[in-house]
């Protein structure tokens, strides 16, 4: 553990901490001269303890675009030592400022990610997450730097170099996207590397992952594969991780992001275990604080004391963005649930996709993938028809499973996995 003393701190101190330190933040942005925080606070009451946080207004994503560049900085640019920028679907990107006391924080909470991995310093450590604008690759590397491991700073993309570092070099850590970490250990298996890659542990993340696609990965590199949470408006990764102890809910780290679970219509706190939107509130940014800012990320808390011993607040791996929900004639779904159906089946490889076909009048959802080795094709069309069972059991109407041979399926080497396409004419989606 990187730091025991903080992440096994009493629920009483832990209390008082989060008080302390939402008190102090609400009274300096209340002091704040910029016109946006003005407005923010305007009428807020100074708050006395952390329950008095259902008081504070949220923060959604539309206010940090209006926002661009810096409206929302509390401090001048100039005293930044950094910015990263979430990569907007449309439009501007968001920008987010560090001072050097936020990256302290980005590498201390990125740190404590290592001790959650089972990491030790002296480790070799791959670092696949994209260096740049993006928060991966750089916060991963100032964790990792931290925690006192060597890191390999190998970015995205060029996946066949990669497969040769990791041999090379030595590494027993790994961080990647799980899609990533999936290409790379097929790309191993074919460059006949795998014996000579001992990686020991993946902290994979930045995008939806089903317990499926755990298991897929852990069986093709032989290592815990973690799930690790962020977001760039709060500090990129290193919000929540899991432990090797605690696998399946991952630690919120809370002293730093406070966490509340609301119904998205609402607003309202929902009851503890129920599914909701999670809302996260910066206690100790200095740059760019963010009180109550709506993730648009689902989960739902799991309150569950941990082996390990960690006493961070626990929550549900992110089911997905409600954005991305899926509503496949009336029923509500989300793509890392349909992941999770395909990629139970053994036969399948990790490569799906979920094609919404739009050209009749009521949309029909086809899942693409294929199949894991060339042993597997006589058994294609039984894979076919168990999928499209269970499928049609969870939700309630058909849908066709298409399963291509084995390496069928297009690979992306850059950024997040892309799961769901739209077909509207007779192109292809998948090319
Ligand atoms: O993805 C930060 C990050 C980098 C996290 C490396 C983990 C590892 P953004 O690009 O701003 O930041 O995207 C944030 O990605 O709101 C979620 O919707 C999604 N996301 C991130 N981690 C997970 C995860 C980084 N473990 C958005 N499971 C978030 C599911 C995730 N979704």
């Amino acid at each position: 553990m990187y730091q025991p003393e903080l992440e096994t701190m009493s629920q009483g101190a832990k209390y008082q901490l989060q008080s302390d330190r939402l008190i102090s933040l609400v009274d300096r942005l209340k002091a704040s001269e910029v016109p946006y925080w003005q407005d923010k606070m305007a009428g807020v009451a100074a708050v006395k303890s952390i329950d008095d946080i259902t008081k504070l207004p949220f923060t959604v994503k539309a206010e940090m675009r209006n926002a661009f560049p810096y409206g929302m900085l509390t401090l001048p640019i100039s005293e930044c030592n950094r910015i990263h920028a979430s990569s907007g679907t449309s439009g501007k990107p968001t920008i987010v400022g560090y001072t050097r006391g936020d990256l302290d924080v980005f590498a201390e909470v990125n740190a404590r990610v290592l001790g959650c991995a089972g990491a030790r310093p002296g480790d070799v450590f791959h670092n696949a997450y994209g260096y740049g604008l993006f928060t991966g690759g750089l916060g991963l590397h100032g964790g990792a730097e931290r925690f006192g491991v060597t890191v390999v700073p190998a970015s995205g993309g060029n996946s066949a170099f990669q497969v040769e570092l990791l041999a090379d070099l030595g590494a027993r850590g790994l961080c990647a996207t799980p899609s990533f970490s999936l290409l790379l250990a097929e790309r191993a298996e074919a460059a006949g590397l795998m014996d000579r890659i001992g990686i020991e542990y993946g902290i994979l993340g930045a995008e939806p992952w089903s317990e499926s696609m755990r298991t897929k990965i852990e069986a093709a590199w032989g290592i815990d594969a973690l799930d690790i949470y962020g977001l760039s408006e709060i500090i990129g990764p290193g919000v929540a991780m899991e432990s090797v102890a605690a696998k399946g809910a991952p630690f919120i780290f809370d002293d730093h992001f406070y966490p509340e679970i609301i119904d998205p219509k609402t607003g309202d706190p929902v009851l503890d275990g129920t599914q909701g939107e999670l809302v996260l509130t910066t206690l100790t940014k200095e740059a760019m604080p963010v009180i109550r800012y709506r993730t648009g990320d689902i989960t739902r808390f799991v309150d569950e004391p941990s082996e390990c011993g960690r006493t961070f607040r626990r929550m549900d791996r992110i089911s997905g963005r409600a954005d991305d929900m899926l509503i496949i004639r009336g029923v509500n779904v989300f793509p890392s649930e349909i992941e999770a159906v395909v990629l139970a089946e053994p036969g399948v490889s990790g490569q799906w996709a979920i094609i919404l076909d739009k050209r009749g009048t009521l949309a029909e959802m086809v899942v693409r993938c294929e199949l894991a080795t060339a042993q597997d094709i006589p058994q294609r069309d039984n894979i076919r028809e168990r999928l499209e069972k269970v499928l049609h059991s969870r939700l309630r109407s058909r849908t066709s499973v298409l399963i291509g041979d084995p390496g069928s399926m297009p690979r992306s080497e850059l950024g997040k996995a892309k799961r769901v396409f739209e077909r509207i004419d007779e192109t292809d989606p998948l090319g």
